[in-house]
């Protein structure tokens, strides 16, 4: 049976959603990954893009007594300025998982090598992109460290002039290595809500949350796991205070949202 983290306090559940129980937090082996979909959990990342390392220290110390089911996501701003470490730090202070957001995108020795280092450096998940193909992402998978979330399609203008074309094909060929998680837009429900209907075995997680112009909800009540928001909290006067609001808000859009006319199966089976 695998375990994983519940972010609430530290306990362990089974992955598929079952009882937890304190107190087996290791039995010899690591147990990090994060397993969204599985636990049918919805829930908000916090894009920890701020460069300031102390108002990320204190962020990540405050959220560990958040109130809902939060993921902090550490892009390169953050580590650029803090290093790799910064990772295991966040993630002791907060409790919380670690995703790096590093959007890996280079041939697969350099890619593993990257995902590697951010495994062992505390990260529970690594996000790569897709058009690098099939080989980058199974070199990182093959590292057996933690979670891969794979971008096939993004929130900027910029992506409509590539990326977007293939955003299919892409989501096709990610399935099929068998990522954990997919990257997917919030900016576009409908294009969300088509694209999460070909997904079964991976988790989506979507951006675009309000300073983008996505409404909070918006990608959870078209078949996202987890939104994304990371400017809309961290500037805000009170960051947690900002986190459990948005949480709060997209739980009561998704609650009230599901009741028949959403149909997915992982929705309305959720808890
Ligand atoms: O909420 P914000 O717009 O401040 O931040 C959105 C976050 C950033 O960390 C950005 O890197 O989501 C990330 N993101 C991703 C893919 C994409 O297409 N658009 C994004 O904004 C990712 N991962």
């Amino acid at each position: 049976m695998m375990y994983c983290w519940s972010h609430a306090g530290g306990e362990l559940r089974d992955r598929r959603g079952g009882e937890s129980r304190r107190g087996r937090r290791n039995e010899g082996r690591e147990i990090n990954h994060i397993e969204m979909r599985m636990r049918r959990k919805k829930g908000l990342i916090v894009a920890f893009d701020m460069e300031d390392v102390d108002s990320a220290l204190s962020l990540a110390r405050e959220m560990r007594n958040a109130d809902g089911e939060f993921v902090i996501k550490i892009g390169r701003p953050l580590e650029m300025q803090a290093g790799v470490k910064i990772m295991a730090k966040i993630k002791e202070i907060s409790g919380l998982p670690v995703i790096y957001d590093g959007k890996i995108a280079d041939i697969p020795y350099i890619s593993r090598r990257i995902a590697e280092n951010a495994f062992d450096a505390g990260a529970d998940a690594v996000i790569v992109h897709a058009f690098v193909g099939s080989d980058v992402l199974r070199a990182v998978k093959e590292t057996g460290k933690g979670d891969v979330i794979a971008v096939v399609d993004m929130t900027h203008e910029g992506s409509n002039e590539f990326l977007r074309r293939v955003s299919s094909e892409m989501i096709s060929a990610v399935l099929d290595v068998g990522v954990d998680g997919v990257v997917i837009p919030a900016t576009d429900p409908q294009r969300l809500r088509h694209f999460a209907s070909m997904i079964d075995n991976a988790y989506i997680i979507s951006p675009g949350i309000k300073t983008q112009g996505a409404s909070v909800g918006d990608a959870i009540l078209n078949g996202a796991d987890y939104e994304i928001v990371g400017r809309a909290i961290y500037t805000a006067e009170n960051p947690k205070e900002a986190a459990e609001t948005i949480y709060e808000e997209m739980i009561r859009r998704w609650r009230s949202g599901r009741n028949g006319r959403i149909g997915y199966r992982w929705i309305t089976g959720g808890d």
